[in-house]
């Protein structure tokens, strides 16, 4: 390590933790050698994704990812490990435990701006506690937060300064579901530090660990995200994934369906009311895939003529990389609240007083699942 203008020079990116080069373009952690003078150094590919707003094809490979997170097993640490409110199943690292040993785990869920203004804070956080509880995860605390709003921090704060001792601090997580956004939120505003970590709506964002420095000595350390092909976001094309992924608080769409009717959300998946009485659906995905409501009977063929055209995006180029559809029916018992998830794209919450049969479609791969209601 080199001392620098006052900045510790490590000889990797201070925006995604990759080892800087400058001898191969087209490599992960280009930098031009003239570049590599600069206080604050970051590689080509985070400058184009923070000027530029690009995509990028770089990315850790999973097996790379399960290695850095088993590494926290062997360390005192803190762990804080944050999901998606929005794709809660899909985001919760259910086997957690393995990795990070007997460290305790902060659960931090964010993005919670994109819930309705109108949410009961309390009940979602009970059904976060239960939900945790059901894929085996044991937490010291629950932390309801928004790393774009800021909310939730002084909490957060309050929860890392209880339980961190004097240990490192690991923010771990799937990915995009906002590490690095929270962490910039941290040094922002409470530390004097320059260091921006990148950000994007893309997945697969930051490559390596960030370490960035606390007063005592320690570190908070930013990690990659690991990937979970069981997510939509993460095998939509960049270009759909704008209107997969909510940047607005959810307005919840509300459908009265006979039996026999379908939904289709775009071309992103369908759902189809197959039995019950006259019932209200509620939809909670992105405003950005339109909900088009058609007969049960002609929904097959429609999607056939009119797939990635009239029912988009994803669009047809698009829509042809995906894998085909899975059909999922689930039997939704006599007065409960139930909602039918799709791993990032969003859930129809079923209010079924005489109980129905319903089913959704979605590329064969990704996760679908009947929960209880969130809201
Ligand atoms: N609505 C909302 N969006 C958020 C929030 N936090 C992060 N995001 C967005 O989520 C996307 C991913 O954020 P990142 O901070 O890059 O996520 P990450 O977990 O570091 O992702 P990887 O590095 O790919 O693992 C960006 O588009 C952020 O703007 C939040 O609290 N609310
Ligand atoms: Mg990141």
């Amino acid at each position: 390590m080199r001392e620098e203008q006052g900045a510790i020079y490590t000889g990797r990116c201070s925006g995604c933790g990759i080892q800087l080069q400058s001898e191969h373009k087209d490599k992960p952690g280009y930098i031009p050698a003239q570049a590599m003078e600069k206080e604050i150094v970051i590689c080509q590919r985070c400058f184009r994704i923070k000027n530029y707003n690009e995509s990028s094809s770089i990315t850790v490979e999973q097996d790379e990812f399960l290695r850095l997170l088993s590494q926290v097993g062997n360390k005192e640490a803190l762990v804080i490990h944050i999901v998606d409110i929005f794709d809660f199943q899909g985001s919760i690292i259910s086997g957690l435990q393995r990795f990070i040993g007997n460290n305790p785990v902060l659960l931090a869920v964010n993005k919670i701006d994109l819930l309705p203004k109108v949410t009961n804070w309390n009940k979602v956080r009970n059904w976060v506690q239960k939900e945790a509880k059901e894929a085996g995860l044991k937490v010291e605390d629950i932390i309801l937060c928004s790393a774009k709003q800021s909310s939730g921090f002084d909490r957060l704060l309050d929860a890392i300064t209880a339980s961190r001792g004097k240990r490192d601090v690991y923010v771990v997580g799937a990915t995009n579901v906002g590490k690095s956004t929270l962490i910039n939120r941290l040094i922002r505003d409470y530390s004097d530090l320059d260091q921006e970590l990148t950000v994007s709506r893309y997945p697969g964002t930051t490559l390596d660990m960030v370490h960035i420095p606390l007063d005592d000595g320690h570190s908070i350390i930013d990690t990659p995200g690991i990937m979970y092909p069981s997510r939509y976001s993460e095998i939509v094309s960049p270009e759909d994934l704008g209107a997969l992924l909510p940047d607005k608080p959810l307005k919840p769409a509300v459908y009265q369906l006979n039996e026999g009717q379908t939904l289709f959300f775009g071309s992103f998946g369908r759902f189809d009311f197959i039995q019950g009485e006259r019932q209200s659906f509620t939809c909670f995905v992105s405003g950005r895939a339109p909900i088009h409501r058609t007969k049960l009977e002609k929904a097959d063929e429609l999607f056939a003529e009119h797939g990635g055209e009239l029912l988009s995006p994803p669009h047809r180029d698009s829509l042809d990389k995906l894998p085909d559809w899975t059909r999922h029916e689930f039997r939704i018992p006599k007065g409960r609240r139930m909602d039918v998830f799709i791993s990032g794209l969003g859930w129809i919450k079923i209010n079924s007083e005489a109980g129905s049969v319903v089913a959704a479609h979605a590329p064969k791969g990704i996760k679908v699942l009947v929960r209880p209601s969130l809201i």
